[in-house]
């Protein structure tokens, strides 16, 4: 996979994306990050991208020519499976989207700032937008983060068996069940004696009985009962 990522401020995703498993999974060429400045392609002098909002309101926009410069001068390199703009008017990303996204070859993402991007480049490049959840961050950058993590971590031969995706929460519609770890007892606390009882059948049934009860109480949003 080779994702190309727009954004003013760059640096704010070097490290998010230079460590741990998505470091390895690049050193591995399973996937390539392509960080790509959009002061470069700035109008004048002082590279100017963004401008005041037609009719006022607060915020500054970033102006639809130098998005143009820059989407088109990565064209003439790529071609894309999505344009991706992350904002927090796009649709919610949950672990199906990205299931679905993690199969692509070529993704661009966009990251926003400020009040966003003019609406003429999302009508006429954007294929999929997209909010990382219900709040406001300031600027797309993290939620690009995020979406890459997601996906990177999908793609198959970045996680080993022993960290296997299919067993996060979400994947399977419900949450994760408690973990543990040695010793066997700290602070007077002990595991649950299912877990060292050998018993694989019975670990089996004790962790879907706990992330079913967890997704009840935390989330009964995602069971459809
Ligand atoms: Cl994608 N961008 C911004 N600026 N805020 C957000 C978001 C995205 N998703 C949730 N909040």
């Amino acid at each position: 996979m080779r994702i190309d990522i727009i954004s003013v401020l760059p640096e704010i995703m070097e490290s998010p994306l230079s460590h741990s498993i998505i470091q390895r999974a690049k050193q591995k060429n399973l996937v390539e990050i392509n960080l790509v400045g959009l002061r470069d392609f700035g109008i004048g002098n002082y590279k100017q991208v963004d401008d005041y909002p037609y009719g006022g309101g607060g915020g500054m926009v970033l102006r639809a020519e130098p998005l143009a410069t820059c989407i088109e001068s990565l064209y003439t390199q790529h071609t894309y499976d999505d344009v991706i703009y992350l904002t927090p008017d796009g649709y919610l990303l949950n672990q199906k989207i990205a299931n679905q996204l993690s199969i692509k070859q070529n993704l661009l993402l966009i990251c926003g700032h400020y009040k966003g991007i003019d609406q003429r480049i999302r009508d006429k490049y954007v294929t999929l937008e997209i909010s990382i959840g219900d709040y406001v961050l300031s600027g797309g950058e993290l939620a690009a983060c995020v979406l890459t993590d997601t996906l990177i971590r999908l793609i198959p031969g970045v996680l080993g068996d022993e960290m296997s995706a299919l067993s996060d929460s979400f994947q399977d519609g419900l949450l994760a069940p408690p973990v543990y770890t040695r010793p066997e007892v700290w602070d007077g606390r002990s595991v649950p004696e299912v877990l060292i009882s050998g018993h694989d059948q019975k670990i089996a049934e004790w962790r879907l009985d706990q992330s079913i009860a967890r997704t009840r109480k935390r989330r009964p949003d995602l069971l459809n009962e």
